[in-house]
């Protein structure tokens, strides 16, 4: 059986992760991001499709693309978290699992990022953890795919 296809989204300036502001991003970079992922989605039986982009209608377009295509998204929407609709548009229409994970916690930070657009199309929200947001989305991922497999 080929295993289930999640996409995991990154947003504008995470390519930047650790390279700039390590004390607030910590000294992780994508690349090492993207090696966590890939580990836990092995140990998970997922597969995952790692992508980041600068541009608002890529992101908007690989959340399209992922209908009948991917099983879920974890998706960290960065600075398009609390500036676009078309985004929330995209992954509501798209009607599958999504969780939105932020490396840092947001409702400690300035006003401006704590309003989520992007979490009215979530199932859950992972904010303030490091990177280790991503593995725990995975993990909450595989149980929410197994979930609707088996209904
Ligand atoms: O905490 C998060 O993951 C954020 O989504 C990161 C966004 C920020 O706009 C959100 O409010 C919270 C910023 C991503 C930029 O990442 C950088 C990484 C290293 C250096 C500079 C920027």
């Amino acid at each position: 059986m080929t295993p289930p296809l999640i996409a995991v989204l990154n947003g504008p300036n995470l390519n930047l992760l650790g390279l700039r502001e390590p004390e607030r991003y910590g000294t992780a970079t994508l690349d090492d991001v993207e090696a966590l992922c890939a580990e836990v989605a092995e140990e998970l039986g997922l597969a995952i499709d790692f992508r980041q982009t600068n541009g608002e209608g890529e992101l908007v377009t690989w959340v399209q693309e992922c209908r009948g295509r991917a099983a879920g998204i974890v998706i960290n929407p960065a600075g398009y978290t609390t500036t676009s609709v078309a985004l929330l548009d995209a992954l509501l229409a798209v009607e599958l699992p999504v969780i939105e994970v932020h490396i840092t916690n947001i409702h400690r930070r300035e006003e401006f990022r704590q309003h989520s657009y992007v979490s009215r199309a979530a199932t859950g929200v992972i904010a303030g953890l490091g990177i280790e947001g991503y593995a725990l989305a995975l993990r909450a991922m595989a149980r929410l795919v197994a979930e609707e497999a088996a209904e």
